[in-house]
């Protein structure tokens, strides 16, 4: 292994002589910059191929080690492995910067199965919770703004998965008796109003509610519109107030009229929408809409299309 990548960084280094040498022999510009091209291509192929040797080192240091346990009926399947870099360092004749995190490490692989079939896969690290009525298996899918997924296992045969959601941002749904009946649901905030004529930071997320019903859950109508009433009535005022652009850029494609759509509105209007409590909803609106904003009814219309969007309508 060594060996092999000492040669082709001979190779990276006679390429690089090779595009010297032309450079002081030639003045034709246009042969010079095609041998340039030809060296770079050369010098990615030289570069791929290290990738895959250091990469074929990275794994044969690297130990697996499977861990079963059992989750009710279920069958969980956790795959971590171990990277030795000190025997990475060793067969690669330099040390890493970072000297480790070479491809994955610590958890590559987890899955679930019910007694017939496999139920849950995923490649990061999950979080297993018993939370009573289901099993709440939950991971970070990573990047800057995304995302939590979520996944309740039944009970209940037939043992499989009921509910999957992925959120925005880092946290999980919440599963608990809100209206203090008895029964849990779960909070959902609904991702469907992102970018919907804001930026990511000013976008609104109206929070939904599901009942569970007959082995599946469903939008709580009553539940979505009691939440929304106390929404309307325990946000500051100044939180539905529609303020003025200092420099609206968009042209008409962010925002109304020139200014910001407050997301605390929408948090309001849109639950009470998919509450199916469009009156109500309607009667808000003409409340908190400014006299020198024009086309109400447009707007509604256009906020209304996003609601019927929702995965949960
Ligand atoms: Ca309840």
């Amino acid at each position: 292994m060594r060996d092999l990548i000492i040669t082709l960084l001979t190779f990276l280094i006679l390429g690089a002589c090779s595009n010297e040498e032309s450079y002081t022999s030639s003045n034709n510009e246009e042969s010079l910059n095609k041998k340039i091209i030809m060296l770079e291509s050369e010098v990615e192929r030289y570069r791929d191929q290290f990738y895959k040797v250091y990469g074929n080192i990275v794994e044969s240091c690297t130990t697996y080690e499977e861990d079963i346990s059992t989750l009710g009926p279920y069958t969980l399947i956790q795959t971590t492995s171990d990277q030795d870099w000190d025997c990475i360092n060793q067969l690669s004749g330099y040390e890493t910067f970072t000297g480790e995190g070479f491809l994955k490490d610590g958890v590559t692989d987890v899955i679930v199965n019910s007694p017939t079939k496999q139920v849950f896969r995923s490649v990061r690290e999950t979080k297993v919770q018993d939370i009573e009525e289901f099993y709440l298996l939950s991971y970070f899918t990573g990047g800057a703004w995304c995302c939590t997924v979520d996944v309740f296992l039944s009970k209940e045969p037939p043992y499989e998965a009921v509910f999957t959601e992925q959120s925005y941002g880092d946290s999980s749904v919440v599963w608990k008796d809100f209206d203090d009946d008895g029964e849990k649901e779960i909070e959902v905030i609904d991702t469907n109003f992102i970018h919907w004529r804001a930026s990511t930071a000013g976008s609104a997320l109206p929070a939904i509610y599901l009942e569970y019903y007959y082995d599946s859950f469903r939008l709580s109508k009553e539940l979505t519109y009691i939440k929304a009433l106390e929404k309307m009535q325990n946000t500051d005022p100044e939180r539905f107030i529609f303020h003025e652009r200092v420099n609206d850029l968009s042209e008409g494609l962010s925002g109304w009229q020139g200014h910001d759509i407050p997301s605390s509105l929408i948090e309001v209007i849109a639950p009470l929408i998919m509450a199916r409590r469009e009156d109500e909803a309607r009667k808000f609106l003409n409340e908190k809409w400014p006299d020198h904003l024009t086309d109400k009814e447009l707007f509604l219309s256009l906020l209304k299309e996003q609601v019927e969007q929702s995965q949960y309508w």
